[in-house]
């Protein structure tokens, strides 16, 4: 397959290591034919970014004509763009796109799957909620199911920093080491104002729910106004508090919340996620690292081996 990858941060590099060090074992080409970052185009692959030409992500998609767009390019939560217009070329000429960019799925979530249903292009996001661990995939291959409620701990910087406040660190040293530890967004007021965790939770409540929901669907509430005092002191009576996202009928909401140990959140701490399905038919809950680049650039590796090989 011809690639263009969007974005060459962290988690770009991570997937060029993935795609080069396991691709071919399983069967799977993957070149990525060009690389597009906010600096330009570097036709070709590469260790490091060296610009050919300036151009942007849609200039490329014109340049190379590729099988696959991989976008691993910051959120734009503004307007979702460039990635939403790209996302909807793309599919639109039948090229697959996979990503781990929220911002075009928590804005126009139904314009862009439609687009892919329409026109035949794939769309992968796994990597969009919970980075590597089965969430969206998860939904995927249990086709059928009503899905009644979705419940969870959606995003690992804030995770972390409530654990690590827990332990004692102050906000700030536990927010500087989430950033070091490449959790944290590019910019990390959207993990820690509870702006991640709520479009992830569009994302799954569209795709799990059936949901019609954006990220204005969503009443959302971040963690900055928790004090350390308030922490300790409900420490001293056996509880924690969880950013918690929860999509059940028509709400959707994101807030801090204070639990106890009879909640099967209450033990998910650091950088791992958790999520809880309910349905029609079966409980399901998974657990695992919701954030860090390596992880994320999984996320992205296991829908292109997927797609590549007809899986969906
Ligand atoms: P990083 O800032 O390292 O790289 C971004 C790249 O995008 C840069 O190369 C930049 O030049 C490029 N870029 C920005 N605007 C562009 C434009 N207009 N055109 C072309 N290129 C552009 O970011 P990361 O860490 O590599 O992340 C990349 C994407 O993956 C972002 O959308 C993230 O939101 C997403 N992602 C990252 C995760 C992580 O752990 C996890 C999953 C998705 O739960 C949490 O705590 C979450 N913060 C982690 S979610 N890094």
């Amino acid at each position: 397959m011809k690639a263009i990858m969007v974005g060459f941060g962290q988690v770009g590099r991570s997937l060029r290591t993935l795609l080069q060090g396991r691709a071919k074992e399983l069967g799977v080409e993957v070149e990525i034919e060009a690389v597009v970052t906010r600096r330009g185009i570097m036709i070709g692959d590469g260790e490091e970014f060296r610009k050919t030409r300036d151009g942007t992500a849609m200039d490329a998609l014109n340049l190379i004509g590729p099988d696959l767009v991989i976008d691993v390019s910051s959120a734009n939560y503004q307007t979702g763009e460039p990635s939403l217009s790209l996302y909807i070329e793309a599919l639109r000429r039948g090229v697959h796109v996979v990503t781990s960019n929220k911002a075009p799925l928590a804005l126009k979530f139904w314009e862009i799957m439609d687009t892919s249903r329409r026109h035949g292009g794939k769309l992968g996001f796994q990597a969009t909620v919970m980075s590597g661990v089965p969430s969206v995939n998860l939904i995927r291959v249990m086709p059928g199911l009503k899905i009644t409620r979705i419940r969870g701990i959606l995003n690992g910087t804030t995770n972390y920093i409530l654990s690590k406040m827990y332990q004692g660190l102050s906000y700030e040293e536990a927010l500087k080491e989430a950033q070091e530890l490449g959790y944290a967004e590019s910019n990390p007021e959207h993990d820690v104002n509870g702006f991640d965790a709520a479009a992830k939770l569009v994302i799954l409540a569209n795709y799990g729910l059936g949901s019609r929901a954006n990220i204005n669907s969503v009443h959302f509430k971040g963690i900055k106004e928790l004090s350390q005092e308030r922490i300790i002191a409900l420490k001293r009576q056996g509880k924690k508090v969880k950013l918690v996202a929860e999509a059940y009928g028509n709400s959707l909401t994101v807030e801090p919340r204070e639990i106890g140990p009879e909640d099967p959140l209450y033990n998910i701490d650091g950088v791992t996620n958790a999520l809880h399905i309910s349905s029609d038919v079966q409980e399901i809950t998974v657990i695992g690292p919701g954030a860090g680049p390596l992880n994320a650039a999984f996320g992205v590796f296991s829908d292109i081996v997927l797609m590549s090989k007809g899986l969906y």
